[in-house]
């Protein structure tokens, strides 16, 4: 059974992994702009578009009891600022979606098959923080919830495999055996390839440099240079320290708030947030108030 640790693990790693990889993200002009906007008033470290967009899934699963996509898709563009560092392609869609229009017209506006950004993987470890109790709902849901900004199959792929990763990982199975179910459910060469490669490297017990993640696995902001990668790098720490990961992460270059933040999530869904409760991080009791509303209504029995 998953525990409240874990819960509050998955968020704050998210959340801490997108905060604390945001300076390093992109080039020279991206990191100089977070340079200015990367703190609060109070001078803590802010979060992303990842982080934005994770709580506003919570928020609409706690609200309404259900994935309600209208419901979600108006949380998206309500909570849309420029600030918080949006994919182009997202930001331009949001605002599309702000303006009124539906986001199943928004969503195929912007790319001709809908984005493959990692816009829709970077946010699903809620999923599987919510529907719990059955797998093939949590695949479903994601989907549903990916879609409403990526319906590309690529990126709703990339969201299906960190929800289901992060499922497997709060249900406490083993990386061999997440392996063996990730397997069952890449649909696609791109993520066929890579899980494969990172098998044969586990496998080998061959650890991967950050430079070699980056230019096998990638460390860019399509869902499939990026989802591989975040699984991989948090396999690689589930027995180190969440700094060792953030740093590591940081190594990859590229889009590193996002592939912090997916590393993140699996981690503390695995180590729970006890060793990074002392980091800094805007809004943590409202983070940490999100992990236990998601946890209490999955109505686990109490330990004995
Ligand atoms: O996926 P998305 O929301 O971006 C998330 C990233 C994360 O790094 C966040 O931290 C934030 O910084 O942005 O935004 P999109 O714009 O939908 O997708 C990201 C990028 O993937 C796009 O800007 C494109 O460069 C690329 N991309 C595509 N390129 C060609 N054709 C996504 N879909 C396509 C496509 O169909
Ligand atoms: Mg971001
Ligand atoms: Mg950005
Ligand atoms: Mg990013």
């Amino acid at each position: 059974m998953p525990s409240k640790d874990q819960y509050l693990g998955c968020i704050l790693g998210l959340a801490l992994g997108d905060a604390m990889g945001a300076p390093y993200e992109g080039g020279i002009l991206e990191q100089l702009i977070w340079k200015l906007i990367g703190r609060t008033k109070d001078g803590l470290p802010r979060w992303t578009d990842d982080t934005q967009m994770s709580i506003d899934i919570a928020m609409s699963l706690l609200d309404n009891g259900e994935l309600n996509q209208l419901d979600l898709s108006t949380r998206f563009a309500n909570s849309y600022k420029w600030s918080r560092g949006y994919g182009p392609g997202t930001a331009r869609l949001l605002k599309r979606i702000g303006k009124g229009e539906p986001w199943q017209k928004a969503s195929m506006a912007i790319f001709k098959n809908g984005s493959f950004g990692n816009g829709a993987a970077m946010r699903a470890s809620i999923l599987a923080l919510y529907f719990n109790d059955n797998i093939d709902r949590l695949l479903s849901e994601t989907k549903r919830s990916a879609e409403i900004t990526h319906s590309h199959p690529l990126a709703i792929e990339g969201a299906i495999l960190i929800a289901l990763t992060t499922h497997l990982i709060i249900n406490h199975v083993t990386i061999d055996d997440i392996i063996n179910t990730l397997k069952e459910h890449c649909k696609s060469k791109e993520f066929g390839t890579q899980l494969k490669i990172i098998h044969a490297w586990l496998s080998s017990n061959h650890t991967p440099s950050p430079k070699e993640i980056a230019k096998t696995l990638g460390n860019g902001m399509t869902a499939q240079s990026s989802v591989m990668s975040s699984i991989c790098i948090a396999f690689l720490h589930f027995d180190k320290s969440f700094s060792e990961l953030l740093s590591f992460a940081r190594s990859c270059k590229g889009d590193v708030d996002t592939i912090s933040a997916m590393a993140g999530t699996l981690w503390g869904a695995r180590n729970g947030a006890t060793t990074i409760y002392s980091i800094p991080i805007e809004q943590r009791q409202e983070l940490e108030q999100i992990a236990v509303n998601l946890f209490n209504q999955v109505n686990y029995p109490s330990p004995a």
